[in-house]
């Protein structure tokens, strides 16, 4: 069995990906928070020593360490033999879906939540906008899921996991209330959420929190 450690802090969704995939595979890590809000992944010595693209997460498996969610999620996908999808067009879909979160969903909800919450005095138009293409992605996600009720169809995959994590903090911090706006993405949460051995994002990553301004 590898060992991992799992540079991280608590509210990033993208940490939660990683640790709640490995969490479901059945594999423990160790955990290493990380000063996201001292500026700790912008010294020239962590960008040297952990991380060249200055950025959390940062899987070490075996001292080796990755980054990049969708890839680790796709190399543990195979790894395990567990959440990759199981044919080529299952494949192909999950990879669809992982380009369209990090590009869109996660890309604007960590960028959104991240401005509205844990900055202080976020200016109004800015947060505006982050708020209006968000409802776009959203809504087309709503779509998606009033059909299939995971993101490839009748299966979970690490696309469920990857688009979930920023949805799955308390509404005081995402600023949606989806049981009364999308009510099939509220269903597919709950669904994601009774795979067994899930466990919840400040669970899995515990440790001091920024400071909550919204
Ligand atoms: N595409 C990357 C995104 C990682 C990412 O943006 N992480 C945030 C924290 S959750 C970060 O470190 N941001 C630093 C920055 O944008 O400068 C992944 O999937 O790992």
């Amino acid at each position: 069995m590898p060992t991992y450690r799992l540079h991280y802090f608590p509210e990033s969704g993208n940490s939660y990906k990683l640790a709640l995939m490995l969490t479901l595979c059945g594999q423990t890590f160790e955990p290493v928070w990380t000063d996201f809000s001292g500026g700790e992944t912008r010294t020239p010595e962590w960008r040297r020593t952990v991380n060249e693209m200055g950025e959390i997460p940062v899987l070490e498996e075996d001292g080796v360490r990755l980054t990049q969610t969708a890839p680790i999620l796709l190399k543990l996908a195979e790894q395990y033999g567990r959440f990759g999808g199981e044919d080529s067009r299952e494949k192909f879909e999950v990879m669809r879906w992982l380009f369209w979160d990090n590009h869109k969903l996660t890309g604007y909800m960590a960028a959104y939540r991240y401005y509205r919450t844990f900055t202080p005095s976020p200016d109004p138009h800015v947060q505006a906008h982050f708020r209006r293409r968000l409802d776009d992605f959203l809504g087309i996600l709503e779509q998606h899921l009033r059909r299939f009720p995971f993101a490839i169809g009748d299966r979970p995959t690490v696309a469920d996991f990857s688009m979930i994590a920023y949805l799955s903090y308390p509404s005081d911090e995402t600023g949606y209330d989806f049981a009364a706006s999308h009510p099939a993405i509220n269903a597919w949460l709950l669904r994601v959420a009774s795979l067994s051995g899930w466990r919840s994002a400040y669970d899995l990553l515990p440790g001091k929190r920024l400071t909550h301004y919204a």
